[in-house]
């Protein structure tokens, strides 16, 4: 109801402004004058307007940085992050200067060459040096910044090697949450299949498969060792899903029907941030990037970053599933079906929480 009620509203607004011009137009023809016509007037006003634009936009500019600066990410906690901000923080550096430059330039010449009708326009129609000049200095910076750019990108998707020791973790997203899972001792994954997503068996894990029997999978948070290489892969249920640990640089798209990978060292634990940013409540998330449907916003997961001791502990703790498996053999379904629901509102009300 409300939103016919704006609809009607605009509607009658355009109506207003065409009749409002149509009077313009009207009282201009009984005075002669034709309001297509630009007076010197105009002009003058125009170019007047031109520096009180250009003030007010960069007024504009610096109020949202300061408004908005200390909503900007920590300092990164990843190795590869520091390389990517170093990236970012160069291309500002160029860009910023050049975009104050033409600016002020741009409305400068609007303001001082507006029309006056004692000057005459000098006709100048081509300077091959300045061309030269204006695509090749541009031309040359993209250049290099492109290169540097391809550089940290390969050293940022490298994969890694077994000397690494990297621990490995698949990030499952569906409509609306996320599962990560490990491995478990033989730190090989066990098969799975969409068609085998059932109750408890939420990541369709395939469990004639041996070294599914061992495979761990959490939801709501997950724990990564400090200074230790993570390999994550990416899978979807559903639809196209992004991967995004801001805090970390890092993001992926998850998609339907393949795995896709990226890894990283997170060189910052929790509680380090916590102290860095001053703030208690600190955690790092891994979110949704993609706006992937109606819950969207609720695709987030805490993931704890601690030392590799606290990790081992807490990965002791974690159920294999093929302790899932144990119930389901012996048909205690009300069991798992409990198990499976403490899970998921358990991952619920930790996320309403945030
Ligand atoms: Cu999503």
């Amino acid at each position: 109801m409300f939103d016919l009620l704006i609809l009607v509203a605009v509607i009658l607004g355009l109506i207003a402004i065409a009749k409002v011009i149509q009077v313009l137009e009207l009282a201009n023809n009984v005075k002669g004058t034709s309001s297509y016509i630009v007076s010197e007037k105009d002009n003058r006003t125009q170019a007047r307007l031109m520096p009180v634009f250009l003030i007010s936009y960069f007024a504009f500019i610096i109020w949202q940085v300061v408004k908005w600066g200390d909503e900007m990410l920590p300092v990164s906690a990843s190795e590869h992050g520091v390389v990517i901000d170093q990236l970012m923080n160069i291309t500002w550096m160029i860009i910023i200067p050049v975009f104050i430059l033409t600016h002020i330039a741009l409305f400068y010449f609007a303001w001082k060459y507006a029309y006056d009708k004692n000057r005459k326009a000098q006709f100048y129609a081509h300077n091959s040096k300045l061309e030269m000049l204006w695509t090749s200095i541009p031309a040359l910076v993209l250049l290099i910044l492109i290169l540097y750019g391809l550089s940290v990108w390969g050293d940022v998707m490298a994969p890694l090697t077994e000397e690494d020791d990297p621990i490995e973790i698949e990030l499952y997203s569906r409509q609306f949450d996320w599962t990560a899972r490990y491995p478990g001792e033989d730190g090989v994954f066990g098969k799975s299949d969409v068609r085998l997503i059932a109750g408890v068996n939420m990541l369709g894990l395939d469990s004639t498969d041996e070294n599914a029997w061992d495979d761990k999978y959490v939801k709501a948070e997950f724990h990564i060792p400090v200074n230790r290489s993570v390999q994550f892969y990416f899978r979807s249920q559903d639809v196209i899903h992004s991967a995004y640990m801001p805090h970390f640089r890092a993001q992926m798209n998850c998609v339907p029907g393949m795995i896709t990978q990226f890894n990283f060292k997170p060189t910052i634990t929790t509680a380090e941030m916590r102290e860095i940013t001053g703030n208690p409540e600190f955690a790092y998330y891994l979110l949704c990037n993609k706006v992937c449907g109606a819950a969207h916003y609720n695709m987030k997961m805490e993931i704890i970053v601690e030392s590799e001791e606290d990790y081992n502990n807490w990965m002791n703790e974690q159920k294999e599933f093929m302790e899932y498996g144990k119930y389901s053999f012996s048909n205690e379904k009300n069991d798992i079906n409990k198990e499976v629901l403490a899970k998921s509102t358990e991952a619920e009300t930790k996320n309403s929480a945030l």
